[in-house]
């Protein structure tokens, strides 16, 4: 039987489990879509191509499944850019399939070319430019494979018009692998590994994303409970450890808890599992676990050595390798170093603000975090509040938490809860955002008001690009510049404007029973939260400063 390219692209993303595509139509990709139309898979009109790109973020991060979206050529593959970049930095599994010109115009400036292939090379894990229809059997299950292999990342696939259009003959398609290839784990090395760990005196786990990817939370678990070694999260790694076991240290870094980034610096053993020594994460490099012998664990070899030279390494799966670890590492109660961490969690707790001061942003967190599930998901977007949520919400589970980490997109949260919700109907989606943040996807209101959603949107609203105002008045003395709102629109009316209910809480005294009002009814909301101006997010490193220099930290006596 006889296929047109568009057609094969639609039956290979049946194939591959595919059952929901976020993107938005154009003269280059309309093929496509004349095939989708035909397809059981369920389309998302987005209202922007960035927001089709961060709807399959929230499908791939809240299910760890490889998610996809479709745009024009031209413009339709730049507003794509950032989410595919966002994807990168995280190591986030989407394909996004654009629409080209017509081989013939390649390279013509032909109307709404631009060079997708070349934009998104150093953006993406993979990309291709598909030359001809019969490319498409082999390259869509390819781009499966690479973006969901190893260290997971974006694919793009540039598919010329004419391509799409084209038909062939199919007698049989293509088989996919589920296979996972397993490498072999370096026996000696890890039993080097598990020596160190057992004779370690102040060892210390600091754990990121790759737990997440890998499933590895519950092998963590035991193994950190059986050696009793206490875990320190990085953004991306928050919920791989639970927020209620004794060995939770919180986050580390530049907004970390304080206890946890001195002690980081008193470690003689860093376990670096499934993370990058983010500059977030480590501060002033030179600085970061200055007495520790260090063991990085990840999947990707070129991780390893690249920020910070290692005792010893292990490039492979971090599920695998803690498995193999687990019946190596003694059972240890460790009773002088666990009193010694609890001690300094003593003399330097987390700074809380009264409880009666409700308006606060961490006693509005506190309170969603009482009021939600435990596996509700909770995305941010990028400010003051992301780091509130990630220093106060209490993770209990992977996948609970979405939020922008390495490319820190304001605009992220309102996509990216939405694609969560699709992927996740049973559960309420929580979004956190800021009135700066809000406005760079408020247009996706419509795509979450088309869905009918269980979305609660939280803004926390300072009239302010709070982070921004922060850094002002810490390292630039004072001159605010660029960083107040001269009017700030009322978000209620906005999203009424959209078809969707909203609360102010304005003036309200009891924040607790809107709060669980708008977590309990069925649909999207919107909350609009004001908050004080100059709330700031504390402890913070300076920039160029080591962990233990934060601001806010305070010196601690033992
Ligand atoms: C797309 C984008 N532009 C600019 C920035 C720089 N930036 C980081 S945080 C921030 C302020 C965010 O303001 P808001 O969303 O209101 O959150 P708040 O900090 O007030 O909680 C800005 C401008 C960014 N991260 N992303």
């Amino acid at each position: 039987m006889k296929y047109s390219g568009a057609e094969i692209t639609i039956k290979l993303l049946e194939q591959q489990g595919i059952t929901t595509i976020a993107g938005i139509p154009g003269g280059t990709n309309l093929p496509l879509y004349n095939a989708l139309y035909k397809s059981s898979i369920r389309h998302i009109l987005a209202r922007h191509e960035q927001g089709a790109g961060y709807i399959a973020q929230g499908i791939a991060r809240s299910s760890g499944k490889t998610a996809v979206c479709f745009a024009t050529s031209g413009p339709g593959a730049t507003n794509l850019l950032t989410a595919i970049a966002d994807a990168k930095l995280d190591s986030i599994p989407i394909i996004g399939i654009t629409g080209q010109v017509p081989t013939s115009l390649i390279g013509t400036d032909a109307f709404q070319e631009v060079d997708t292939y070349g934009l998104t090379l150093p953006i993406t894990k993979h990309n291709f430019l598909v030359r001809s229809v019969s490319e498409l059997l082999t390259t869509i299950p390819e781009a499966f494979e690479i973006a969901q292999a190893d260290r997971p990342g974006p694919v793009v696939i540039d598919i010329p018009k004419d391509v799409q259009m084209s038909e062939i003959e199919i007698n049989g398609w293509p088989s996919i692998s589920c296979e996972k290839k397993q490498k072999s784990i370096d026996s000696p090395k890890l039993e080097q590994i598990a020596t160190m760990i057992n004779e370690s005196k102040r060892p210390i786990l600091y754990i990121g994303g790759g737990i997440i990817h890998s499933s590895a939370h519950k092998n963590l678990l035991e193994f950190a409970n059986k050696n009793s070694i206490p875990v320190t999260c990085t953004l991306m790694g928050l919920g791989a450890f639970p927020a209620d076991n004794s060995l939770y240290l919180g986050m580390l870094g530049m907004h970390g808890a304080r206890h946890t980034n001195y002690l980081v610096k008193e470690t003689d053993l860093l376990l670096a599992f499934g993370v990058r020594f983010d500059d977030r994460a480590t501060g002033n490099i030179k600085k970061f676990c200055p007495e520790a012998n260090i063991i990085h664990i990840d999947i990707d070899q070129s991780e390893i050595n690249k920020i910070k030279e290692t005792t010893h390494s292990l490039t492979g799966d971090i599920d695998a390798t803690i498995q193999s670890l687990l019946p190596l590492v003694h059972n240890d109660r460790r009773h002088e170093w666990i009193s010694y961490v609890e001690k300094i969690k003593n003399r330097t707790p987390v700074k809380l603000p009264p409880e009666a001061d409700e308006f606060h942003p961490i006693n509005i967190i506190k309170t969603i975090g009482n009021l939600a599930e435990r596996d509700s998901i909770i995305v941010t977007d990028v400010g003051q509040h992301q780091m509130w949520v990630a220093q106060t919400y209490p993770f209990k589970a992977p996948r609970t938490l979405l939020t922008s980490g390495g490319l820190g997109t304001m605009g992220f949260g309102l996509p990216t809860a939405i694609g969560a919700a699709l992927a996740n109907p049973e559960k309420r989606i929580i979004c956190f955002s800021g009135d700066g943040s809000i406005l760079m996807n408020i247009q996706e209101l419509a795509t979450l008001a088309d869905h009918n959603l269980n979305v609660t949107v939280i803004i926390m609203n300072n009239g302010h690009l709070g982070l921004v105002r922060q850094q002002q008045e810490l390292f630039y003395e004072k001159n605010y510049i660029a960083s107040k709102f001269l009017s700030n629109p009322d978000f209620i009316t906005i999203g009424r404007g959209f078809g969707i209910k909203g609360y102010d809480l304005k003036g309200c005294h009891d924040l607790r029973k809107i709060f669980a009002q708008s977590l309990i009814e069925p649909g999207p909301c919107i909350v609009n939260a004001p908050i004080h101006y100059s709330e700031n997010v504390m402890p913070m490193v300076p920039p160029g400063a080591g962990n233990h220099e934060m601001i806010g930290g305070e010196s601690y006596d033992c």
